[in-house]
């Protein structure tokens, strides 16, 4: 029940990381609702610290200091403004929720909301938390209460992770607190939540949390009854104490080796077909969430690919999109030159506004991965192709072919031209290229055959699917 999204079977998201809610909300309105997307997922709109002296990074954001929606992206009536607006255009807003700590330890101050906090004494008057809300130290077995040992659950859940001050979800107040939290977002009118370091924190505690959480608003929009989305954050490469499929009963869940694997598959075609490997304990196709890269591994991991790889970038997030596993993210980073950097911003940390070039691109430092031509035209190929699965597979060393049952065809080519007659399981009729923009028209015969013409300095897709009948 947490699985499904409710925006109409789209099944693509849109990570806009660190924009200001006032682009959020223009962005729906004047791109995202027309390509197709189902939502936006959106940096944490709580209370963070902020850190001037270090130059304002990004991940203060990944520190709270109260669920006041007063962030570096905007104040609690621009939170409000985006998600009625999104909704109206039928985009809907997911919110990263951070609860399995507050801040690192050491820090104290005033948060971007003005709320006190001094974390050496477990003290965040903003929410409030004390002492007793945080995991007693006798549970954590690391020495020094930070977590090292990745094959001990105890310490992983139970344990500082990075020196953050550790919520104890096993006390009903914290649950209380957590989930009154949630439901102010979902009165609000936003349709679910990527909950941070679901890894440290208890199943058992997520789910008595998620089951204090209110269906979604009526007013939004939402059919009565509907549960909100839930996706959760466990890294899971095999071989540790916590295996992602201790979540499916939370909703969807990160499947981290999926990153991996759509490298290896973009860099050797013979791989492409063994995105999911079942053997290796991956999220089943129900609970999978997918993505290329994400805003943690493109500046921490070389072995994903991301925006500065450009064209084998985008060929990668194109097939993540044409396939059928898992329901998709895509990225939409700003510009890094060091890990910590901030988004673009002036000397005080103010967000700037994302630039919107005139032939669509975004500028001022954002990279809008979204807004990539092949990449932004692939939504509506995965809506048309729904719940169908891979048919008519097609693979050699250099293109790599299938349909979507009878809804969508696609294919890839990487090296030189095609010109070559597939079987793409769909019914007879003239259907416009969706990747050229409709520039190039597909022809399928009444035994379901086409020929499929690529040229190497073409984008190197075909992707037709019904409702793009010329
Ligand atoms: C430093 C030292 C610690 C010391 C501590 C003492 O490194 O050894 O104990 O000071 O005060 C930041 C700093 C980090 C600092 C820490 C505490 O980078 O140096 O510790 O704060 O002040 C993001 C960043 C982290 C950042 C954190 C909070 O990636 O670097 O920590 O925000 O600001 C695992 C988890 C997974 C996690 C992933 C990164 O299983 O859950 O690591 N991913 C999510 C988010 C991620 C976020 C967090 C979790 C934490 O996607 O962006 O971390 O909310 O794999
Ligand atoms: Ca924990």
């Amino acid at each position: 029940q947490y699985h499904d999204a409710f925006c109409d079977g789209k099944t693509v998201i849109v990570h806009l990381f660190e924009w200001k809610w006032s682009d959020i909300a223009a962005e729906c309105e004047r791109f995202l609702s027309a390509a197709g997307f189902c939502g936006v997922q959106v940096s944490p709109p709580n209370e963070h610290i902020l850190k001037p002296d270090e130059g304002y990074p990004w991940w203060e954001r990944y520190q709270p200091v109260s669920y006041k929606l007063e962030s570096r992206s905007g104040n609690e009536d621009e939170f409000r403004d985006m998600v009625s607006r999104c909704n109206a255009v039928g985009v809907r807003i997911i919110v990263d929720v951070v609860f399995n700590h507050m801040t690192g330890v050491g820090q104290s101050g005033t948060g971007s909301g003005g709320s006190s906090f001094d974390a050496n004494s477990l003290s965040f008057p903003g929410v409030p938390y004390g002492s007793n809300d945080f995991t007693p130290s006798s549970m954590c077995p690391s020495s020094d209460g930070g977590i090292h040992d990745y094959n001990n659950a105890e310490e992983v859940r139970n344990c500082y992770l990075t020196g953050l001050t550790d919520l104890y979800q096993g006390e009903d107040y914290v649950r209380q607190e957590i989930a009154g939290y949630l439901n102010n977002l979902i009165s609000i009118g936003v349709m679910g939540f990527r909950v941070d370091a679901s890894k440290h924190m208890w199943p058992g505690d997520i789910s008595i949390i998620e089951s204090y959480v209110n269906d979604l608003s009526t007013d939004a929009g939402f059919p009565s009854g509907s549960r909100p989305f839930f996706y959760h954050e466990v890294i899971d490469n095999g071989g540790e104490a916590i295996s992602v499929d201790e979540y499916y009963d939370l909703g969807r869940v990160t499947e981290f080796r999926y990153c991996h694997n759509i490298r290896t598959g973009i860099y050797d075609f013979s791989q492409l077909g063994a995105v999911y490997r079942p053997e290796d304990g991956m999220c089943t196709y129900e609970n999978a969430f997918i993505f290329v890269d994400n805003h943690d591994n493109q500046r921490s991991d070389s072995s994903v690919l991301t925006y500065k790889n450009g064209r084998d970038y985008s060929n990668a997030v194109v097939y993540t999109l044409a396939q059928d596993y898992g329901f998709a993210r895509i990225m939409s980073s700003y510009d890094f030159s060091y890990s910590d950097q901030g988004p673009p911003s002036d000397g005080s940390g103010n967000t700037n506004d994302v630039t919107i070039n005139a032939d669509g691109s975004c500028g001022g430092g954002w990279i809008c991965e979204h807004r990539w031509a092949s990449i932004s035209r692939m939504p509506r190929f995965r809506n048309a192709a729904g719940d169908t699965y891979k048919d008519n597979w097609y693979s050699d060393g250099s293109t790599v072919a299938f349909s979507r049952g009878s809804n969508a065809f696609f294919a890839i080519n990487v090296d030189g031209n095609l010109n070559q007659n597939f079987q793409t399981g769909m019914p007879a009729g003239d259907y416009c290229d969706i990747i050229t923009n409709c520039a190039k028209t597909v022809t399928v015969n009444s035994d379901g055959t086409a020929n499929i013409v690529i040229d190497s300095y073409d984008d190197p897709f075909v992707a037709i699917c019904q409702g793009s009948k010329g």
